[in-house]
């Protein structure tokens, strides 16, 4: 039998790494991402083309050309080097998701600084640790969030910026700098740091739904797989309206929610709001969104409020629609069907991966419940977890692996170059998830190497058992874990959010248990369910299973900076 995946020992040589020549052309000129998601844009006759339009919680808004982008994004760039900040200097933006974000992301790469994201809602513990391992020289915050930097500033030497957009006349401590877009002197051209393609571009700490957070950092030509796959597997175009739900503290809210589609040319549309279905339906409405990239968690959100609420909007704008985060459940893509008429596409990808890597092209047949086949030009396969060769068997499960080398990979986890090593095993990166390779090459995830369950030697996948959960009427979400047990080791306890209109009881439980028995196998099965009003979730909307397993076993819960609810 032959290789499954796309690994063919024939081609195993071929892969999307630039040759010494490519990476050369960038060196003379210029490899500055930013270039590319502004400038060049309106070089090429579009910038009065609506870069983005933001819309804020109280239904405010606030629209952007790529000229305004372009000259907002130098007037950061000048404003920083004025401030005598250098090439490599680590530049953090924590604030919501207000136009300031998404110009400052440019302006810092423009001057050469490298931009470090984080969730405007961390508290301060998560905010220190983070600042702290990348030694961060400056900040750009608002009045709102400032006073969780002021708490921890003592204890972080190399901070000595803390730029507080908006702050108008409100009084500023001592290293605090009032910025203001309107504020400062335009600045029509600037002389944009020229970025050879290796150049540091993006500090991203991990979602980190287990261990330590671990900033994964990239380099300016991870645009080219950022670009290439925001075209053909988000399939957006120039005459699409797009929006991506996630926040740049996220890596989607950075890859997919300004480069991607920037580079490409598209019109954004941003909401700074928190989550309402009546509200999502009601932006896509009005601004007659195409495409539309958000999460499973977003997903499992909308299909609580049914269908009922689906149509009451005119949502017929929508061309295409592409899920990320979480494995997608089959009902989801069914759901989603029924729902908008269009089916989800999953893809999957990593922060340390910077761009897809599999997914669902547009085009391709969906399998309700795979997460797709390999992106052109990445290799990937499932290797076995002890020789950690290919898994040649259809339908077997293994650990998910890439051949190094493609455009948007990570460089190294910044100050930890030997967790960094630790990903490369056989001259594979090992994601550190599961899956199994169908005989058409389509990718069935399991579940979080760490996540799957061992009941009497045998893994179980926390996705399949969810899954099934989940098409029971009364399911809203949910999580399995292992817990101990004297024989098998583990067995499966599942904890179920119901939907709203059901009360947990004995009854309830009953008629899950019952639905369940016949779609899983008898490993598989929980052993018990536990009713909760919600499970715990980082702030990409990620179920931390890893907290309900801890609990389970009485084990420390490590660290939980990225949780939802801190
Ligand atoms: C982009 C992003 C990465 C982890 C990844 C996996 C999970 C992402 C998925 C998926 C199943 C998908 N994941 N996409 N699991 N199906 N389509 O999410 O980056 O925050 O670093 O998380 O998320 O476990 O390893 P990041």
């Amino acid at each position: 039998m032959g290789n499954i995946g796309n690994y063919d020992e024939k081609y195993s040589s071929f892969r999307w790494k630039m040759s010494e020549q490519e990476l050369s052309y960038g060196k003379d000129g210029m490899f500055n991402l930013a270039y590319y998601c502004s400038d060049l844009i309106c070089e090429r006759g579009h910038g009065d083309k609506l870069a983005f339009l933001w819309q804020g919680f109280k239904g405010e808004k606030k629209e952007y050309t790529y000229h305004d982008l372009s000259v907002a994004s130098n007037t950061i760039a000048q404003y920083l080097a004025g401030h005598g900040m250098k090439p490599q200097d680590r530049v953090c933006l924590f604030m919501d998701k207000i136009p300031e974000l998404y110009i400052s992301f440019l302006g810092v790469l423009k001057m050469g600084g490298i931009v470090q994201p984080l969730f405007s809602a961390f508290g301060e513990d998560a905010l220190f640790t983070r600042l702290e391992d990348a030694q961060t020289r400056a900040i750009f915050t608002t009045m709102k969030h400032v006073r969780k930097i002021r708490r921890i500033r003592d204890k972080l030497p190399d901070l000595q910026f803390v730029f507080v957009v908006n702050a108008g006349d409100k009084k500023l401590e001592k290293g605090e700098y009032a910025f203001s877009l309107a504020g400062i002197p335009r600045v029509d051209t600037f002389d944009i740091y020229k970025a050879d393609p290796e150049a540091p571009s993006v500090l991203h700490y991990t979602s980190g739904t287990t261990g330590k957070p671990k900033g994964a950092q990239h380099v300016h030509s991870s645009i080219i797989a950022q670009h290439v796959t925001a075209r053909w597997a988000l399939d957006i175009t120039p005459d699409d309206i797009y929006w991506c739900t996630a926040d740049p503290g996220w890596v989607t809210g950075t890859s997919y929610g300004i480069i991607g589609p920037w580079s490409n040319g598209v019109t954004q549309v941003i909401l700074d709001a928190g989550f309402s279905s009546e509200k999502w339906y009601q932006f896509i409405q009005q601004h007659k969104v195409t495409v539309w990239y958000t999460a499973p968690t977003a997903i499992r959100l909308l299909m609580k409020d049914g269908t009922s609420m689906v149509e009451k909007f005119d949502l017929s704008s929508l061309r295409h629609l592409i899920s990320v985060g979480e494995p997608l459940n089959a009902e989801a893509v069914i759901w989603s069907e029924k729902a908008f008429g269009k089916p989800f596409y999953d893809s999957y990808w990593q922060t340390e991966t910077g761009a897809i890597v599999i997914t669902n092209f547009p085009g391709m047949k969906v399998k309700p419940g795979s997460m797709g086949k390999p992106f052109p030009g990445i290799t990937a396969t499932v290797i076995d977890e002890k020789t950690l060769e290919p898994i040649t068997t259809p339908g077997r499960v293994g650990l998910i692996a890439l051949k190094p080398g493609w455009p948007s990979m990570f460089r190294t986890y910044w100050n930890n170059k030997e967790m960094y090593d630790s990903k490369f095993k056989n001259n594979w990166y090992i994601c550190g998830d599961r899956a199994s390779i169908d005989q058409d090459g389509y990718f069935w995830f399991v579940g979080r190497d760490d996540d799957v369950i061992n009941t009497g030697g045998h893994l179980v996948g926390p996705f399949e058992i969810e899954s099934a959960l989940l098409e029971h009427e009364a399911v809203a979400e949910s999580a399995a874990v292992g817990k101990p047990d004297p024989v098998n080791m583990e067995v499966v306890k599942a904890f179920v959010a119901l939907k709203s209109g059901f009360q947990p009881s004995a009854d309830v439980e009953l008629s899950i248990m019952n639905f369940i028995r016949k779609k899983l196998s008898p490993l598989a099965m929980p052993q018990e369910i536990e009713f909760v009003d919600s499970l715990p979730k980082t702030r990409s909307g990620k179920i931390m299973r890893r907290l309900l397993r801890a609990k389970e076993w009485g084990e420390e819960i490590g660290d939980t900076s990225t949780l939802e609810n801190d």
